[in-house]
């Protein structure tokens, strides 16, 4: 048996579909998606080297309020809260479903994300898949986000596993060369086709999605 854990947005949730509540509201939604996205892992990475702690959902708001400001769109408290709120609401790739069905029987499935506990119960609710999962992994818990080595730690410590034997499955390639720097076995979901940052670590394996994960797993 294999524990696979899975970061959850961007690999398992489409982070682009935020693009959705900006409709009407911006000329570009999906250049607006794209600049709060960035603004939002920029902003967990500088609390982390700073060592100021922030949580993640308060991160993505004070995320939203610089690319608002940045692309001049005025948001009051009711229209920055329904944006916000996609965030609940982001739908799985279309290969998730079915690919975790397939996965499950290579062992137990758990995610470990930067998210908080909050955001990722709600989506992981509203897209029905919460009892999928053995384990949920919060930066909450250890109130730094990745790609720091203490929140891969905890993975194999909450699965009761050794960290080379637990498979941690992601699309971001800042989080492949953080999780193989802290020792795990990864699967690079490189739903892009980006190429691999080169600072020296490479994924044990690299698939275009998660079901092509599962045939190379043979479940
Ligand atoms: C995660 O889910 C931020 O995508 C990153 O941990």
């Amino acid at each position: 048996m294999q524990a696979i854990a899975f970061d959850s947005y961007g690999t398992l949730f489409d982070v682009a579909a935020v693009y959705a509540a900006l409709e009407g509201r911006v000329a570009d939604p999906q250049g607006f998606a794209t600049q709060w996205r960035q603004k939002q892992l920029e902003y967990s990475t500088m609390v982390s080297l700073m060592d100021r702690w922030q949580d993640f959902w308060a991160l993505t708001g004070l995320a939203l309020d610089y690319t608002a400001a940045a692309q001049r769109l005025a948001l009051d408290a009711g229209a920055r809260e329904e944006v916000l709120g996609a965030w609940h609401r982001l739908p799985l790739y279309a290969d998730v479903a079915p690919a975790l069905v397939r996965l499950s029987a290579a062992g137990p499935l758990a995610i470990l994300s930067n998210g908080t506990v909050a955001m990722l119960e709600a989506v992981l609710r509203h897209n029905g898949i919460q009892d999928r999962f053995a384990q949920v992994c919060s930066a909450d818990e250890v109130r730094v986000f990745k790609p720091s080595p203490r929140i891969y730690a905890r993975l194999p410590q909450r699965l009761g596993q050794p960290a080379g034997e637990v498979l941690f499955a992601t699309s971001n390639g800042w989080d492949v060369i953080g999780a193989k720097a802290a020792g795990l076995r990864v699967a690079w979901v490189n739903r892009k086709g980006m190429p691999l940052d080169p600072l020296g670590l490479e994924p044990d394996y690299e698939v275009p999605d998660l079901l092509a994960l599962a045939d190379r797993l043979g479940v």
